[in-house]
């Protein structure tokens, strides 16, 4: 009597523990040999599941034959997304871009660092998802020094747990980070929040999100434009606002705009966090804050 196809997916996984590379490549061959070729029904499911790690596997072979993977920085920051396999670190990435991205519920679906930019109040930051840091990544395991060498870049991470499953696999991840001597501002993720509820962190804020609570995402979003620590100011004219590492004064808005509107600006009216009433005119040295409204002021 054939084994039951579940046993069988066990009895397969055991035959690829520890097995990486063009090894396991072999191994996930030499097994789609020995499976039967029906196209329907629990087997095409096994096959199926075994071709798609032929795939992980071929995918992470190249990643990790890689000293280091470029991403071209986009926006006025990037910001990481990491966190174990899983932790919904692509639904989020495609939640908040307008990118088609491969999720899925087994490990390793993305195999490479994936961008995509959005637009947190109308300003465009960059977004890159790290996946497959695991245990080790810090010696270079999985790859893990490529992955991290895209992390060193980053301006800022948002770290990737799901609500259900148990914290020290986020911590796992933290340490590599960590002994990789990346020290950036983060926040906390809480996934899949419509599941179980959020945990606490002892050193990261939480924000417990859902993609199938489009206001979780939306919170997230504002959260995500703190942890950039940039501040926007919009002007009066219309239009996106500008995106500048504070302290912001007249002066550097004026700047932005155009240079030589620097030595031309007299001052601006402001409304917004930082004026004290709609309109106030303020000197060319008022330091702005992130919501703020202004028109420059000149000659
Ligand atoms: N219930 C629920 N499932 C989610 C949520 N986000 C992701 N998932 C599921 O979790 C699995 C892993 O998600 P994925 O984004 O691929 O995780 P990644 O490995 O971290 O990129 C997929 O089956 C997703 O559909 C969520 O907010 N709620
Ligand atoms: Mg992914």
């Amino acid at each position: 009597m054939p084994m039951p196809h579940r046993t069988q997916q066990q009895v397969i996984k055991r035959r690829l523990v520890g097995k990486d590379g063009a090894e396991r490549i072999r191994e996930l061959r030499a097994i789609l040999g020995e499976l039967p070729g029906y196209r329907n029904g629990p087997y095409a499911d096994l096959r199926k599941w075994v071709e798609g790690e032929i795939e992980a596997a071929r995918t992470r072979k190249r990643v990790v034959n890689r000293d280091s993977i470029a991403v071209r920085r986009e926006g006025a920051a990037q910001i990481a997304l990491v966190g174990p396999p899983n932790a919904g670190k692509s639904s989020l990435l495609q939640a908040l871009s307008a990118i088609q991205i491969r999720t899925g519920d087994y490990a390793f679906t993305t195999t490479r660092p994936v961008a995509a930019t959005t637009r947190l109040g109308g300003v465009l930051v960059q977004l890159v998802e790290i996946p497959g840091l695991i245990a080790g990544a810090a010696a270079d395991r999985g790859g893990g020094r490529a992955l991290l060498g895209v992390l060193r870049n980053a301006d800022a991470i948002l770290w990737c747990h799901a609500c259900d499953r148990p914290v020290e696999e986020l911590e796992t991840i933290r340490a590599e980070v960590a002994a990789a001597g990346i020290d950036v501002p983060g926040i906390l993720a809480a996934t899949k929040s419509d599941e179980a509820p959020p945990p606490d962190h002892p050193e990261l804020p939480v924000v417990p999100v859902s993609v199938l609570d489009d206001a979780s995402v939306e919170r997230l979003r504002d959260e995500l434009w703190a942890l950039t620590g940039l501040v926007r100011v919009y002007l009066r004219d219309g239009g996106d606002p500008v995106a500048l590492e504070p302290p912001v004064t007249v002066l550097d808005v004026a700047d932005s705009i155009h240079h030589s509107l620097r030595e031309r600006c007299t001052g601006a009216r402001v409304w917004g966090p930082s004026a004290r009433f709609d309109g106030q005119q303020v000197g060319r040295r008022h330091e702005l804050v992130d919501g703020d409204t202004v028109e420059v002021l000149d000659r």
